[in-house]
């Protein structure tokens, strides 16, 4: 008989190796390994401003992957996992794993090998994707001028561009052929046009990939190294490339959509925050650079990365301390083109100000999950599942962003999802008049966030009043699952289709898969569990 057994075992030996289009659906949590999870459960101090490791493992990760499984996320990322810089520096220790000194090795501070294995073969049986961040740019030094014979591979001083560092930021060449970091830790700029090191580069990607069962790869400082670099490195992954391109402008962040699978989207992260860190934000600005992502962008926002937070940022409720604001920045990028990332701690209501303070430890929070804004994260979860479901086109349909009545307010149209949001605050009544929004007459919907219901008026217009600042998420109650974990009392909906769907996925990702799965099919006659 072929049993769940038999298929989680094949599973979980092969790498998903997922492309582009098999992460669109996917939610991403996003953590700091040193600071996730230690691997025996217990709960070190961990004083953030000192900088230092401070326990977290990849076997930690894999002993809290129910913790992020029940939120509805279905991929982590996590740190770079190669060997850095040991011992101290002015800024601390290397425990955030962006300072490279030998490519060919991990970071034992993490675990072993097995132990990075077992974290993606964990993922994998649970249909979850691993993805890991990577640096190319740069490794870094601790002295000025640094000691290049410690650096592996590239370990003489013509390995690298001759120091400078970067300083303005509107010179290309500059940006992408002198050091970040400072003479502390200077961030030695590898020689990225030398077509040995270029080989290197690609070869230890694809190695990486397979050695551990990656099934993405975010890429580090991708401005800071030519465009034509990063096509034949991404094919060498051969898996989702997410690239980091920090700039608040969509038209200099658009070339690199087109030599990478995605991009953290950055230009559109930078008016979210001004529109919700205070009342009275500008909502219409927000909306104005999604569009101008939607038209410019290779794929138009559709494989973003949608973020509020992370490791280089303050921690939004660093900025505000109004929750219904929080509520609100936090829904956006569940409900945009994009898809979503939540930073590990946000669940937690973590507060922490700009780097180091915004890499809190999560096990001080003891993981519990009765919190508000986990539960309001899972909502958001479980309604962009739902949307996916209902309608087969959802991933290919831009956000639309439709009138409201109100300059405090703001509604992104996703058939069959109507997200209301607003930046008046916790002392606020908002309201939402959306004739526009699409749903048939008298159709029901269900705020996700509330459980309250809405019914659409006799044109599918929405009239919603709502309450203390809050957002709604409305879908139809008929996308909704009576017997799934999300407003299941008013939900209409039958059987959730997603729990066989990622087995589905993994079969068409791993051809050998399907073979087998058939080959183990054909071979039993008997009932056929899965
Ligand atoms: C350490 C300490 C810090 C200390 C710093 C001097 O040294 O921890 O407390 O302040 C890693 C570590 C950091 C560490 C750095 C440097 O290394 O995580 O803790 O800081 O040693 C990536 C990663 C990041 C990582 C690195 C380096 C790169 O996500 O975690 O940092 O591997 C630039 C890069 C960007 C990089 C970022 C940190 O620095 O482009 O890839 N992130 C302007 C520039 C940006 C620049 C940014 C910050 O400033 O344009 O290129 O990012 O310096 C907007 C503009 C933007 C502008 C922003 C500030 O304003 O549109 O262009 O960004 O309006
Ligand atoms: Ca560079």
């Amino acid at each position: 008989m072929l049993t769940t057994a038999f298929v989680t075992t094949i599973l979980a030996s092969s790498a998903f190796a997922a492309s582009a289009d098999q992460w669109q659906n996917r939610s991403i949590y996003q953590l700091v390994t040193d600071r996730f999870a230690t691997p025996d459960g217990s709960s070190p101090s961990c004083d953030t401003s000192q900088r230092q490791y401070c326990g977290g493992t990849w076997k930690g990760i894999v002993n809290k992957l129910d913790y992020i499984q029940n939120m509805g996320f279905d991929a982590i990322w996590i740190s770079p996992v190669v060997a850095n810089v040991e011992g101290n520096t002015s800024y601390g220790e290397a425990f955030h794993g962006y300072w490279t000194q030998d490519i060919n090795s991990l970071n034992s501070h993490f675990g072993s090998a097995d132990d990075l294995k077992a974290l993606s073969s964990a993922l994998h049986k649970r249909g979850m994707y691993l993805m890991v961040d990577v640096v190319v740019n740069h490794m870094a030094g601790t002295s000025d001028p640094p000691n290049f014979s410690s650096f592996q591979p590239f370990s003489s001083q013509s390995d690298f561009h001759a120091e400078c560092f970067v300083s303005n930021y509107d010179n290309q060449t500059e940006v992408e052929q002198c050091w970040l970091g400072d003479k502390n830790v200077p961030l030695v700029d590898v020689n990225t046009e030398d077509a040995d090191i270029v080989k290197t580069m690609n070869t230890w990607i694809s190695t990486l990939v397979s050695n551990y069962n990656v099934d993405g790869v975010r890429i580090d400082t991708v401005k800071h190294v030519r465009k034509d670099f990063w096509p034949d490195f991404a094919k060498s992954a051969g898996v989702f490339t997410i690239g980091e391109v920090l700039h608040n402008e969509t038209d200099y962040v658009s070339a690199y959509t087109q030599v990478l699978d995605s991009v953290l989207d950055y230009p559109t992260w930078f008016p979210l925050v001004a529109a919700f860190q205070t009342t009275g934000g500008n909502l219409s600005a927000l909306a104005a650079t999604v569009q101008q992502a939607q038209s410019s962008y290779k794929k138009g926002e559709f494989m973003t990365g949608s973020f509020l937070e992370n490791h280089d940022q303050p921690r939004f409720p660093s900025l505000t301390q109004d929750q219904a604001l929080i509520e609100n920045a936090m829904t956006w990028p569940f409900v945009q083109d994009g898809v979503p990332i939540m930073y590990y701690g946000q669940e937690q209501s973590y507060a922490g100000g700009p780097d180091p303070a915004n890499r809190e430890a999560l096990w001080l929070s003891g993981y519990v999950e009765d919190k508000p804004l986990l539960k309001q994260v899972k909502a958001l979860n479980a309604a962009r599942k739902a949307a996916i479901s209902a309608n087969s086109n959802f991933l290919n349909t831009g956000a639309k962003f439709l009138s409201t009545g109100s300059e405090s307010s703001m509604a992104v149209s996703k058939p069959p999802m109507l997200a209301l949001l607003t930046n008046g605050g916790s002392s606020s009544t908002p309201s939402w008049t959306v004739p526009d929004a699409g749903y048939q007459a008298n159709e029901e919907l269900i705020d996700v966030l509330s459980c309250k219901m809405v019914t659409a008026d006799a044109n599918g217009g929405v009239n919603v009043q709502g309450s203390g600042g809050s957002p709604q998420v409305l879908v139809p109650t008929s996308a909704l699952s009576k017997s799934g974990s999300t407003c299941a009392e008013d939900a209409t909906g039958g059987q959730a289709s997603a729990a066989r769907g990622w087995v589905e996925r993994a079969a068409e990702s791993v051809p050998i898969v399907a073979a087998l799965l058939l080959a183990g099919w054909a071979a039993q006659s008997s009932l056929v569990i899965l």
